[in-house]
């Protein structure tokens, strides 16, 4: 009886100081600046900034479990595995090799669009959600998509549009360019870094994002997953593209 004390001490310190690097990762800069380790091959999976059931009920957490350990993870490993053969490209961020993708080797440049769009894609979109979030956006932002889009609803119809629109695996966008907010969608895990566009927010339309919870309602998941949106970190990126 005595020695189970312990021991049950011991689990639950390990259970805290596994909480605690859940709790205590830290939100990755947006937009240029990126952490330690993203900066350049070899790039490292970022931890979710929350755990996995954060998002619960609308995205589940056993596919948050499933798409950050496995997908994305795999997305960084193909990453390294093409990077390995181009030394000269080493040091460069997700960001500089997805803009100047003209410039990466042919042999490798479908490997990078690819699994290098994977990994910006879902690193964005890991901290385009919180617990709590939804509602709408707040200042500057709210005021330009309003210019943008008419109205809140407007934005949002056409953002579910775009969505629903893309055939097959892909993202749908809220982007900036040129003092310009549009809405696009993506194939693949193409980025509009690549066509010159900051994407501000996202969506997976992958099937691998939603299919345990939905199945073939995508509908329903993009529906659930405007309450889920940190409209904070979408307003933090428009501000530091320029507005
Ligand atoms: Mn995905």
């Amino acid at each position: 009886m005595t020695a189970r004390i312990p021991r049950r001490d011991a689990l639950k310190k390990t259970a805290l100081a596994a909480a605690a690097v859940v709790v205590a990762a830290p939100r990755l800069p947006c937009a240029g600046a990126q952490p330690a380790g993203s900066a350049g091959a070899p790039f490292v999976l970022p931890p979710l900034p929350y755990a996995f059931d954060a998002l619960e009920p609308h995205v589940d957490a056993r596919t948050m479990e499933i798409h950050h350990g496995r997908h994305h993870a795999a997305y960084v490993a193909n990453l390294n595995k093409a990077l390995a053969s181009q030394p000269a490209l080493a040091g460069k961020s997700i960001e500089d090799l997805l803009r100047h993708l003209a410039t990466v080797p042919q042999e490798i440049r479908t490997a990078v669009r690819n699994n290098g769009g994977g990994h910006l894609n879902h690193m964005l979109f890991w901290q385009m959600m919180k617990r709590g979030g939804g509602g709408r956006p707040r200042g500057e932002l709210a005021a330009a998509m309003d210019r943008a889009f008419g109205a809140f609803e407007a934005f949002q119809a056409a953002f579910t549009r775009a969505a629903l629109g893309q055939f097959g695996s892909g993202w749908a966008w809220l982007t900036f360019a040129r003092g310009k907010l549009a809405i696009e969608a993506t194939p693949n895990q193409d980025s509009p870094l690549s066509e010159g566009r900051v994407p501000l927010l996202g969506v997976d339309v992958w099937e691998h994002a939603y299919y345990l919870k939905y199945q073939n309602r995508r509908a329903d998941y993009v529906a659930a997953w405007f309450h889920v949106v940190d409209w904070d970190f979408v307003a933090e990126r428009h501000r530091a593209a320029g507005r």
